[in-house]
């Protein structure tokens, strides 16, 4: 046994396998971490906020930018995790497998992370596709998995400090030296221990296996250096993230090739998450007699739709900006909020409750605090990119605010609601 794992670390030795590219790598990974984690919070706490939080509303692209940012994060874990794993595989061939109840307790909280990670990363990545081939719950476990992350993240670098330390600034000649260093101490140990035969029995066909499979042993052809390393993992980051970002930010709308929405694809130019029929609103919100509530205590008010296109008009540039990442700009015409929120004589500090047209259905209601409510950008829209309202888009009238996630831009409103002072 003993032998078996020295001779797997000395097959697997590479020289892109060292502790220096482990923290080189380790610290993109905890960097795209901590910046998923603090976007994923900031967007878990608008759409659920605790009773005292309030929100900036500018910019107005902030929710495009955090979640965006959030999105990207996320996929540039995908190479910077697999190179990792890459980077410390030959760590699986430790000998003992575990020498004490620490290194067990170590071991065990690493399987924990890479396993947890990876469940996080894919789920993640399903959800920007919208399909949830799980059981459970998509927005609560990757709500809770990022915190468990977090958490462990904190022990796996407190753990390594050690290592961490040593190698963060290593460059150069050092750097070598250390790699030749570590190549060899496998090897060193396994000549010491049993001469250099060639193994045989189960050793042996391990080694043969390690030594046939290039995706574990690149150094089998020698340009495989670590700086060919390095530009692989660059690239293959740069290849994902490129491909997607488009998504989010407009200059790179060409190469969105990845990304499940394409900016200006959708009626009116704007892409259209969930319709009207699939929210079974179609006949409700053609009907005749529609007509939006508004009560603020016992003031209530009903407005037809050609009562709200008689009041004051406003025209905002607006982003919708989902949490699955895609988002675009619009031009939106309509009334705002303040205004209508004035003419039920609402507290300046009310929150409000938006109920759509929809009889189920976890969009159907929303609320928005006051900060959002009395934003003059906020509206309640009529028109999108200068044409009446498209019913996919909300018609007869919807949800526009600055720095929301699409997600809170309800659509075909029915009610709007003044629920605390
Ligand atoms: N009533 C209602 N409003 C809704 C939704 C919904 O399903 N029902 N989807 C939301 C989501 S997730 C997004 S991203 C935006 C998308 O708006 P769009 O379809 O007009 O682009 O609408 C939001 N408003
Ligand atoms: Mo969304």
């Amino acid at each position: 046994m003993r032998r078996m794992m020295y001779e797997a670390q000395r097959a697997l030795a590479s020289p892109a396998r060292n502790p220096r590219m482990a923290v080189v790598i380790g610290r993109l990974l905890g960097i795209a971490f901590i910046v998923c984690f603090g976007t994923g919070l900031y967007s878990h706490f608008l759409q659920e906020p605790l009773p005292w939080m309030r929100f900036p509303t500018r910019p107005a692209l902030l929710y495009q930018f955090s979640q965006g940012t959030h999105i990207i994060a996320g996929i540039a874990c995908f190479p910077l995790l697999l190179a990792k794993l890459y980077i410390v595989f030959p760590d699986l061939f430790q000998y003992p497998p575990v020498k004490s109840f620490l290194h067990l307790l170590e071991r065990a909280s690493i399987a924990l992370f890479v396993g947890a990670s990876l469940v996080q990363i894919t789920i993640g990545l399903l959800n920007t596709y919208q399909w949830y081939p799980w059981p459970f719950p998509f927005r609560e476990v990757h709500y809770a998995l990022g915190w468990v992350l977090i958490g462990l993240l904190v022990l796996h670098i407190g753990i390594k400090l050690p290592i961490i330390t040593r190698f963060w600034n290593r460059r150069g000649d050092a750097e070598r030296d250390d790699d030749e260093h570590d190549a060899t101490v496998a090897e060193d140990e396994a000549v010491r221990l049993w001469g250099s035969r060639r193994p045989s029995g189960v050793t042996g066909r391990l080694i043969a296996w390690i030594d046939a499979t290039p995706a574990l042993k690149p150094t089998a052809t020698p340009a495989v250096s670590r700086r060919g390393f390095l530009t692989t993992v660059g690239v293959a980051c740069a290849a994902v993230v490129g491909l997607t970002a488009g998504q989010t930010f407009a200059p790179l709308d060409a190469l969105n090739v990845f990304g499940p929405r394409k900016k200006g694809v959708g009626q009116q130019g704007v892409p259209v998450n969930r319709t009207a029929e699939e929210a079974k609103v179609t006949a409700s919100a053609l009907a005749t007699g529609w007509v939006l509530t508004l009560t603020a205590g016992d003031v209530e008010r009903s407005f037809s739709r050609t009562e709200l296109e008689s009041m004051p008009q406003t025209e905002v540039e607006l982003p919708i900006a989902c949490v699955e990442g895609w988002s675009q700009l619009a031009v939106w015409r309509g009334v705002r909020l303040s205004d209508l929120a004035d003419l039920v004589a609402a507290d300046t500090q009310a929150s409000f409750r938006l109920t759509s047209l929809e009889e189920r259905g976890s969009f159907r209601q929303t609320e928005m605090g006051p900060e959002y409510v009395r934003d003059p950008l906020t509206l309640v829209a009529l028109e999108l990119n200068g044409e009446t309202l498209d019913v996919q888009h909300g018609y007869p009238a919807r949800m526009i605010a600055p720095g929301r996630p699409g997600v809170l831009q309800t659509k075909w409103l029915s009610r709007i609601e003044a629920i605390t002072a």
